[in-house]
Order: C-alpha cells, then structure tokens, then sequence
C-alpha cells in the first residue's frame, strides 16, 4: 500500500527541498541526503510505486521506459558513464526505508569490492 506521505512523495510535491540532478515529466534524480559513495544519486518515478516489483508489474510501459530513460540520462549528466552501480533496495530486510520505488546510482573513484 502506497503512502502518499512518505519523503519521497513529499519531494515530488515540493514539500521538502532536493538538490536535483535531473528532471522530466516521469522522472526525478536528486542527490541522497546520507551519500555512501562520492557519488550518490537516486532516481525515482513520478508515480505512486512501492518497489520495483509493483513498478514493473503495475506501471504502464511508457513510464518504464521513460524511467529508464531517465536513468541513462542522470548518468550521463553525472559524467558516469563507465563507472557506477545501481541497487534497488526491495524490502524491510534489504534496508529500504522509503517506500516510493527508487534507484540509487552510486560512483566512487574506484570500485574495490565486487559484489
Ligand atoms: P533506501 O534505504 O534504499 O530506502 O534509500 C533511501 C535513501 O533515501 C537513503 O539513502 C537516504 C535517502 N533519503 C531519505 N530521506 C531523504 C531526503 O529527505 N532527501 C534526500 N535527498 N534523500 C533522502
């Protein structure tokens, strides 16, 4: 179930402030508040989906490619192209607190573990 009051949401409302990386119709990107990598990016839907199962399973086509759109082009913008990971938290146990599906897109100057 959707909480439309959750930070997320609230950030797409314009109720609380962001620094924005990138912005289209679909798609938000912003810096992470609390970053854990040089770079630390999410970019999240403008549209009310929980996790990515609920965003591929009941958003329509065009937002999922827009999204991913999206993705390309706040990687692009962030000069990345060749070195970042994305992760989608998906659950409590994974560790995700906001419930407003989001990827994060993290960089540093290089990757030492691999996972
Ligand atoms: P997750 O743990 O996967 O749900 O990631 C949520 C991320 O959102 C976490 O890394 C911290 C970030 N975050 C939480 N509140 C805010 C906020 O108000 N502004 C920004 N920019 N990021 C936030």
């Amino acid at each position: 179930m959707y909480d439309k009051n959750n930070v997320f949401a609230k950030i797409l409302r314009g109720e609380i402030p962001c620094k924005e990386v990138y912005s289209d119709d679909n798609v938000l990107a912003f810096y992470d508040v609390a970053p854990r990598a040089r770079v630390h990016v999410l970019v999240i839907p403008r549209g009310e989906y929980t996790d990515i199962f609920d965003f591929t399973q009941n958003a329509p086509a065009e937002l999922q490619a827009a999204f991913w759109n999206g993705v390309r082009k706040t990687v692009e913008k962030l000069g990345l192209r060749d070195n970042f990971r994305t992760v989608a938290n998906t659950g409590r146990g994974a560790g995700q607190s906001v419930m407003h599906f989001h990827i994060h897109i993290m960089s540093d100057e290089r990757f030492t573990e691999d996972f």
